[in-house]
């Protein structure tokens, strides 16, 4: 039979005719006798199939969520999740000894994003689908994703990441685009992914490209000829070095981007036959940090130029359907692009940007709030919040400080438009799927509920003192360690003990995020042992974690990282205690493997720096412990859990923020006062590290952390030090740690992306 005759339910109910007949297709053989890699590619097929056949998601009006990065990872196991046939497949697929787990392993990942950002997004589409709204993401199709990192001599190197493959969860659409660069036109490309909700229909993931990027111009690592863009347009996602700004590529690419989106917008409300003077009532924009901006002049020029609109209707009509979301309160992180940057690349957009500039300066005088500054740069973010309807930032304590500090400029304008949305996560990828055996459990414990309605997770506090069902989560968690290790063992060639606490940090290596602080807790423990102090219990300690390639420090604290690898892990004195391991590229399929496996969850930003993270949620739905800072939605996480089941440490927001304002911050103070800040300081420029290490690397982050240390890794260190021990030493009360890890998951409904979208939907999007 044609698949297209065949129905969804009908596929379903004979998975294993449909898959022997893709086998016998594709490969001319039966699925008992097709490779791994062969079965996952009758998988792919069979899964789209599938995909294609589920009912579209639809609503009068719908949510385009632009984003430049969609950090998706691997689908195949989610997507088989999310259609209620994973373990229909994995039973089928044993029958003919074949192994789904391992056939997951081919499937390369897209490295679509950075971190944080490009994965919440992600995790958005899944939750819109999976509530049954219509809801669309726009981004990007890179042909090389994030970098790959690969450690040479201690240090980090970048290599392009082809992902890419003939066959892929990708979909060429028979719709191209023409854009212009003032004169210069290209053509782009869609390509569809399909989003399937938990349960639910399908929504999309459109990513535009050219036909024309020429792979062949990656030289050595990741550097290309940066001025064809014909030929690079799509080539790279750039790597988040959001204190190097000013690449105009980077601008080409934004600009690509939204003019696309805006062209599909538009090409969707024609289709249905929308008033396009209510073009609020049908589409909400929702533009995920400054990188999609320019949507806003964009759609305002389409409007007056080609829709007969006055620029007084087009700035409203456009000011009512976008909505901004904020993820970053480093002010070197807001983007501010020279008007002469933007004058080269989108010379058709100036005369709309001079205009929006025009009317905020006739309306207000405070130079804080205008577009373009009087050294003519464009800050992106004053276009959003002048020109949309909703701000919103991603955790109760970031949207504080945007209100009352960074923002409060905008705030005293328009004090309506801010609001608060505490960031989530997906369960299915972040339980379900990546800890198959926890989620059994609780299903068990507590029903499927949870699934679908994640405050049912409450529902575990009642076995908060049943002996048997503490005893199951500890056995499960260890192994989820056994299985880390055996992964590592053969990735890494590290082994890593079970018996040991897994101590984890793994996200962007950037210096608010402390990893520094980290290895300065480990030099201290090192010289602990050597002086003969024996922890109380044997430690690991992981991180994962890549630089963007300009980032000096960042590149020299990893080289620290990997430095103490080596001393400490063959140090025969200290490897019965400790091991250090830096794991390489770090992405989101070894997150999946780290993150279940955790004990100890470090979420250590300097307070007041991490807008909300989103990795301290999926540690702590796994029953990791959350050490950390006052800091993003460690706070809401701290509230929920209690005192008694979080170790908490460091200076507050507050007091943070008073120090950048009086500038009265001394690092070298922290470290003539310690002898204990002092002695892990100096063992960076010691004998034993540049023994292994390079003193230019090491004496440059050592002079930094002395002179500069704008991040204060100094100022918490003896705290953390401190609230650290405690948490090793309790961790031998098994009894109360077990109970620790039980609150922590029962807590983590709040979590679910889901929450999150339900609330961007009742406040912002109002969908029907
Ligand atoms: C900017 C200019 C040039 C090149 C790159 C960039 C760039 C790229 C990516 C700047 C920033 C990003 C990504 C930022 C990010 O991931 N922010 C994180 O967003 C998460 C989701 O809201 C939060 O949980 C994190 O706290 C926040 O750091």
């Amino acid at each position: 039979m044609a698949p297209s005759v065949l129905s969804r339910d009908v596929i379903q109910l004979n998975m294993e005719d449909r898959l022997q007949t893709i086998c016998k297709e594709r490969f001319d053989k039966g699925l008992a006798d097709c490779s791994d890699e062969q079965v996952y590619f009758a998988l792919l097929e069979l899964v789209k199939e599938i995909a294609s056949l589920t009912n579209k998601i639809e609503g009068e009006k719908k949510v385009y969520y632009i984003s430049a990065e969609f950090l998706i990872g691997k689908l195949l196991s989610n997507n088989l999740i999310n259609c209620g046939i994973y373990q229909q497949t994995e039973e089928l697929l044993k029958k003919y000894g074949k192994d789904l787990s391992r056939i997951e392993e081919i499937e390369p990942e897209p490295s679509l994003g950075n971190g944080g950002l490009g994965r919440l997004a992600a995790c958005f589409l899944d939750s819109i689908a999976t509530l049954g709204l219509s809801g669309d993401g726009i981004g990007l199709n890179y042909h090389f994703g994030l970098f790959k990192q690969v450690f040479k001599d201690n240090l980090q190197t970048a290599e392009k990441d082809a992902w890419m493959q003939k066959d892929s969860w990708l979909t060429k659409r028979d719709i191209s685009f023409d854009v212009y660069f003032g004169d210069r036109k290209v053509k782009s490309r869609l390509y569809d992914i399909d989003v399937v909700g938990y349960n639910n229909g399908v929504n999309k993931l459109h990513l535009f490209d050219i036909e024309t990027v020429d792979e062949s111009l990656v030289k050595k690592g990741i550097t290309f000829d940066k001025e064809a863009i014909e030929k690079n347009l799509t080539l790279f996602l750039y790597p988040d070095d959001s204190d190097e700004a000013g690449n105009l590529l980077r601008i080409y690419q934004q600009y690509f981007m939204v003019s696309n989106a805006a062209q599909l917008i538009l090409h969707e409300m024609k289709e249905h036959k929308y008033d396009l003077k209510r073009l609020y009532d049908y589409a909400v924009i929702q533009i995920n940090d400054t990188h999609p901006t320019m949507v806003i002049p964009e759609l305002i020029r389409i409007l007056v130029e080609d829709k007969a609109f006055t620029m007084d209707e087009a700035i409203d009509v456009v000011s009512k359907t976008c909505a901004y979301t904020n993820h970053t309160i480093l002010a070197e992180a807001l983007e501010k692009w020279p008007l002469a940057y933007l004058e080269k690349v989108v010379p058709q957009l100036i005369p709309y940007i001079k205009e929006l500039d025009k009317r905020v300066r006739a309306k207000y005088k405070d130079p804080k709030v205008q577009i373009i500054d009087k050294e003519k740069r464009v800050h992106m973010a004053h276009i959003d919040i002048h020109y949309g309807f909703s701000v919103n930032g991603v955790a109760a304590i970031h949207t504080d400080i945007l209100k009352n500090t960074e923002l409060n400029h905008f705030y005293k304008i328009y004090p309506e438009k801010f609001n608060n949305k505490t960031n989530g996560i997906t369960f299915r990828r972040w339980l379900l799927s990546c800890n198959r055996e926890l989620a059994a459990f609780l299903s068990e414990k507590i029903g499927d509920g949870y699934r679908k309605n994640a405050d049912d997770l409450e529902k575990l506090l009642e076995f908060k003192d049943d002996e048997e069902v503490l005893n199951k989560i500890e056995e499960i968690k260890r192994h989820r360690k056994e299985d880390l290790a055996a992964f590592v063992k053969e990735k890494e060639g590290v082994t890593l003990n079970p018996d040991s606490v897994f101590d984890i940090q793994s996200k962007r290596l950037h210096e608010y995020k402390r990893q520094q602080m980290n290895a300065l807790y480990i030099i201290h423990k090192y010289l602990e042992i050597k002086a003969g102090k024996k922890p109380p219990v044997p430690m690991t300690f992981i991180f994962g974690a890549k630089a963007a390639p300009a980032y000096v420090i960042a590149q020299d604290i990893i080289h620290l990282l990997l430095v103490l690898q080596e001393i400490v892990n063959n140090d025969p004195d200290v490897n019965k205690y400790m091991t250090v391991l830096m794991v390489e590229n770090y992405n989101v399929s070894y997150a999946e493997k780290m993150i279940p496996a955790c004990d100890i969850s470090e979420q250590i930003s300097l307070a007041s720096k991490e807008a909300s993270g989103t990795g301290n949620m999926k540690f702590m739905l796994n029953g990791a412990v959350t050490l950390g800072t006052a800091d993003g939605a460690n706070v809401e996480i701290a509230e929920l859990v209690g005192p008694e089941n979080i170790y908490e440490f460091g200076k507050s927001s507050d007091v943070v923020i008073k120090h950048y304002e009086k500038a009265d911050y001394v690092s070298k103070d922290y470290y003539k006062k310690s002898p204990v800040i002092k002695e892990a300081v100096d063992f960076i420029v010691g004998k034993q590290a540049l023994k292994v290490g390079h003193k230019e690397n090491l004496q440059r982050l050592y002079n930094e952390l002395l002179n500069k240390d704008w991040f204060m890794t100094l100022l918490d260190l003896e705290e953390y030090i401190k609230v650290k021990d405690q948490a090793f030493a309790d961790y031998l009360d098994r009894e109360s740690w077990k109970r620790k890890m039980l609150v922590n998951i029962a807590k983590a409904g709040f979590f679910s992306s889901d929450r999150t979208i339900a609330e961007y939907n009742r406040d912002i999007w109002k969908l029907n």
